[in-house]
């Protein structure tokens, strides 16, 4: 397992664009493979442009980083797209249809596209996709988008696994009210009000920038929010506006380079090392030396014998001695 892991790692930083692919299967797996191409491919990244790009469905997310990857690819940036969509399989219809928009770069070894499905727990998903952004960036692209659909936890995730989050409105979906609802604009550093060309486009993103300066720029977590997020209008379809979201995002990339994306990538660095820790922790626990144990422990938690912090401590206790 671990000399095919190293194999696969070492295939893919030469460039090897099916042991890529395989690798990532191993991702999403889980399994053991995946971790040592990890150990082997680690280091290596770290220079691509990570950006997220989250909103509700059918807002043009898809769609929109189509347009990015023809813009980039002008520009000579390779790009790599990971589709994320915790609410279907990956044979539904939503990115069965986003495969075959995406034909069109079928044959162009600098433009990959991932779509991964969502499996077992929330966290699980971030872990595995903040190893997939991390395999992406080592095998040298320039830029990995994350396409999530911004309902509920997603977003949060989203952030958390990229440098930049952009998130999309379009006009005809609700007012403004909805997004915050959904939480989605506190973690924008871009917001993108799509389909520039339908009636009210113009008119949502002066009442989002009117709406963002009025709100106070504290964050509510301690994620630094260095900037308010700028709102941009964007038709898809058409390419408007895209020139002008890549500038965006250059910019952001620029300051990233000053070194203020810090903040971004060490909240990613704890997410991702807090669910490879707690999965070894509840593996740990429930292996054959310690699951009579910590079964016992519950127990005495769920009689009311002992309290759940006392539990926890036991636990962790017995977890981390050696
Ligand atoms: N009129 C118009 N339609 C768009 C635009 N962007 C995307 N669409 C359409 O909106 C629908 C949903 O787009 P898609 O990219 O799949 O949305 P996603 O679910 O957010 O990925 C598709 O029919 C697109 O053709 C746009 O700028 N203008
Ligand atoms: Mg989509």
């Amino acid at each position: 397992m671990a000399r095919r892991g190293t194999e696969l790692a070492d295939a893919t930083l030469r460039g090897d664009r099916r042991a890529l692919a395989r690798l990532l299967t191993a991702v999403e797996d889980r399994s053991p493979v995946a971790e040592s191409a990890m150990r082997r491919l680690y280091r290596k990244a770290g220079r691509a442009q990570l950006v997220g790009i989250t909103g509700p469905p059918g807002s043009g997310k898809s769609t929109l980083v189509s347009a990015l990857i023809g813009q980039l690819r002008g520009a000579g940036r390779s790009v790599a797209v990971v589709a994320v969509d915790p609410s279907s399989p990956i044979t539904g219809g939503a990115l069965l249809g986003d495969r075959v928009r995406m034909q069109s770069y079928a044959g162009d070894r600098d433009v990959f596209i991932r779509s991964m499905a969502a499996r077992g727990h929330a966290g699980g998903l971030a872990s595995t996709t903040g190893a997939a952004v991390a395999v992406l960036d080592a095998a040298g692209f320039d830029h990995v988008f994350i396409e999530t659909v911004g309902t509920g936890q997603s977003e949060v995730e989203v952030a958390a696994a990229a440098d930049t989050t952009v998130v999309l409105e379009a006009p005809e979906m609700g007012d403004e009210v909805q997004a915050i609802k959904a939480g989605l604009l506190e973690v924008a550093d871009i917001v993108v009000v799509n389909k520039g060309d339908r009636p009210g486009a113009l008119r949502t993103a002066s009442q989002l920038r009117a709406m963002l300066s009025a709100a106070a720029p504290a964050a509510i977590d301690d994620r630094p929010r260095p900037k308010r997020p700028e709102v941009l209008v964007t038709t898809a379809t058409t390419g408007e506006g895209v020139p002008e979201l890549v500038a965006a995002l250059e910019r952001r990339r620029d300051a990233g380079a000053a070194g203020s994306a810090g903040p971004a990538r060490l909240a990613r660095a704890e997410a991702q090392v807090w669910a490879i820790a707690t999965e070894r922790l509840r593996a740990r626990l429930h292996d054959r030396d310690h699951r009579d144990a910590t079964e016992a422990t519950l127990r005495q938690v769920a009689d009311h014998e002992i309290d759940p912090y006392a539990g926890a401590d036991r636990l962790l206790g017995e977890a981390t001695e050696t």
